[in-house]
């Protein structure tokens, strides 16, 4: 056969691969929650996992803490699909899978949460919102798998509308009533600040898309008000895992080589009897 003709027969057997491929991807696509559960914590720690197996599930600690809690998605508030993060990853309720943790903090002692992901998760595939930003600040900065710092602009990413309070979306989460108040947003070189200056209200929401890997992330809860005064926020994360084959490159199946080399022998095994039967075909 000419290299005209073995070209043409591996595109042609790409093309159908990609035909078998294709309808399977977009199904995950419009069943798949995006958002991670959050484990109840013990002793303030736990895991954030996720029902599609090709994300990367995490763990996470916090620190002087007042207390926290892993919440349902249907327990009174959340990021509903009409708002600037559900349009793009859905929304993190009415369902009740615990997407949403509560974290408290007392106004002398900042909390911290630090959620550490078992591999990156590359640029663009993670989404971090943080909501009841009103009485309180929340800092954020993350780190790539080698322990360096993202920039502020690596942090904040692609999102164009990166503020906004959920209350002002229909059908609004059972705990809103007319909120509108949302959080200013200041850095340094390597965080971002979302600083909300209202009393105790409901929706305020900070969120971000990373365009740099990230292997861990560190919130800091920092609450104004007066000695004693207690304050919460609520963290959500999710996850898309980016298309094949760069999902069997750094997705969950990296951990198990014999499932990886298995998929790509088959997808070899795929392209050859394809290919042969194209060959085939030719040959009539
Ligand atoms: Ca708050
Ligand atoms: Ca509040």
């Amino acid at each position: 056969m000419g290299q005209k003709n073995v070209l043409k027969t591996l595109t042609t057997a790409a093309a159908c691969v990609a035909l078998i491929i294709a309808p399977t991807l977009s199904a995950q696509a419009a069943t798949t929650s995006y958002w991670g559960a959050w484990s109840d914590p013990s002793s303030g720690s736990g895991t954030l996992t996720f029902s599609d197996p090709a994300s990367i599930n995490a763990t996470y600690s916090t620190k002087d803490t007042d207390s926290v809690e892993s919440d349902a998605g249907s327990d009174g508030k959340w990021l509903p699909e009409s708002s600037p993060v559900g349009a793009d990853w859905g929304a993190t309720g009415p369902v009740d899978a615990k997407t949403r943790l509560r974290l408290d903090a007392v106004h002398e002692t900042p909390g911290e949460l630090n959620v550490v992901f078992d591999e990156p998760v590359s640029a663009g595939s993670l989404a971090i919102a943080v909501s009841d930003v009103d009485g309180d600040a929340v800092t954020i900065s993350a780190k790539d798998d080698s322990g360096n710092d993202l920039s502020f602009t690596e942090i904040n990413g692609t999102v164009q509308t990166q503020v906004f309070n959920f209350c002002t979306f229909s059908p609004a989460p059972s705990d809103c009533s007319g909120d509108t108040d949302v959080p200013v947003l200041t850095n340094t070189a390597t965080s971002v600040t979302a600083d909300g200056s209202a009393s105790n209200t409901e929706g305020a929401t900070v969120w971000f898309v990373p365009s740099a890997a990230v292997k861990s992330i560190k919130f800091v809860s920092d609450i104004h008000g007066a000695p004693g005064e207690v304050g919460h926020h609520d963290f959500y994360i999710a996850e898309k895992p980016a298309l094949y084959p760069v999902a069997y490159n750094t997705g969950g199946l990296a951990q198990t080589g014999g499932e990886q080399t298995n998929v790509s022998f088959m997808v070899v095994l795929a392209l050859m009897l394809v290919g042969g039967g194209a060959v085939a075909i030719r040959r009539l």
